[in-house]
């Protein structure tokens, strides 16, 4: 097995460039406070902080060309990559700090590049309200973090669908979107175009969170490396309002721990992104508090009283 799941390297990345709102370049420092290395120390786990990785500031400029800040976005996105890459090459687990969810496009490309040259298969599970997945010409914004599904898959510009080496990084079925609840009218009709495997909110309301992850799982085995890219706007706002594009709806307390738990069972973590905590929306912390707690099921402690089959 190429990577060791107990060796984990946290790598903060405080970029708010691609996002609409300022703030979630705090996220980083806001899961420290809330006490991620030491929740993950208590684990067991052998846990290093890489500290932050440095890039242009956010010039706060006008989206031009369909895009809003595509120069600062790709050079986090190309530091972003080179740590994950150089982390998993180490045969550590990175997890990846935001900062907004186009850092994911850096990410995601270098988990992609390793699974490439260690034979493995991948899946990604795509934690989020948003289907992440406009183009230039159909975004209602130009916020890249609106995008890095498209752009992963191959939709978008050279520079950025080029990151990880090989165009596309990732083909649609290594996907599975979960928890989505709001989606542009053209972004919707490009999502079913593209054929991506979406788990809906409605999908999760009619049939429950656990057949929702017995399907999105379903197929990962001993040669799969599970990626989740966990958006923090995926929770309900009532427990996780510190987010920048918060959409009411979304997954539960309990759903979303039994989401974690059931990736933990699957023992096929590899890598991890935690996007979009925006502390400049949030109440006393709570939500970066949240996601280190859900992070810590996604280790593996659980309240599970049953005993295992
Ligand atoms: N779909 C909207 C847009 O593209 O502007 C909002 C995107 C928000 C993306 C967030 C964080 O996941
Ligand atoms: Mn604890
Ligand atoms: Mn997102
Ligand atoms: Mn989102």
């Amino acid at each position: 097995h190429p990577l060791s799941q107990h060796k984990i390297s946290l790598i903060g990345a405080p970029s708010d460039a691609g996002a609409g709102s300022r703030g979630s370049s705090m996220g980083p420092e806001a899961l420290r406070v809330a006490g991620i290395e030491p929740a993950l120390l208590n684990h067991g786990l052998d846990v290093e902080d890489r500290g932050n990785l440095s890039g242009p500031h956010n010039p706060w400029d006008e989206s031009s060309g369909g895009y809003r800040h595509l120069d600062e976005v790709t050079a986090w996105c190309r530091v972003a990559h080179d740590a994950v890459y150089e982390t998993l090459k180490r045969r550590r687990m990175p997890i990846l700090m935001g900062g907004d969810h186009s850092l994911s496009m850096g990410s995601i490309s270098a988990v992609a590049r390793h699974c490439r040259e260690y034979g493995k298969k991948l899946r990604v599970l795509w934690l989020d309200a948003h289907a992440d997945f406009n183009t230039c010409d159909i975004t209602p914004s130009g916020n890249l973090h609106g995008m890095p599904v498209a752009v992963l898959c191959g939709f978008g510009p050279a520079e950025l669908i080029e990151l990880g080496g090989v165009m596309p990084a990732t083909p649609p079925s290594v996907y599975r979107l979960i928890g989505v609840r709001s989606v542009d009218p053209g972004e919707k009709h490009f999502v079913h175009k593209t054929d991506l495997d979406v788990f809906d909110m409605r999908y999760i309301d009619e049939n429950g969170m656990h057949a929702t992850m017995e399907r999105a799982l379903a197929g990962v085995d001993a040669d799969t490396h599970l990626h989740v890219s966990f958006d923090a706007d995926f929770i309900d706002p009532l427990i996780a309002p510190g987010v920048g594009t918060p959409v009411p709806g979304g997954p539960t307390y309990r759903e979303a721990q039994l989401c974690m738990e059931m990736i933990a069972d699957t023992g096929r973590l590899g890598s991890l992104d935690i996007m979009e905590l925006n502390p400049a929306q949030d109440v006393r912390n709570q939500s970066a508090a949240l996601a280190v707690d859900l992070l810590e099921s996604l280790f593996g402690k659980s309240t599970l009283m049953r005993k295992r089959l």
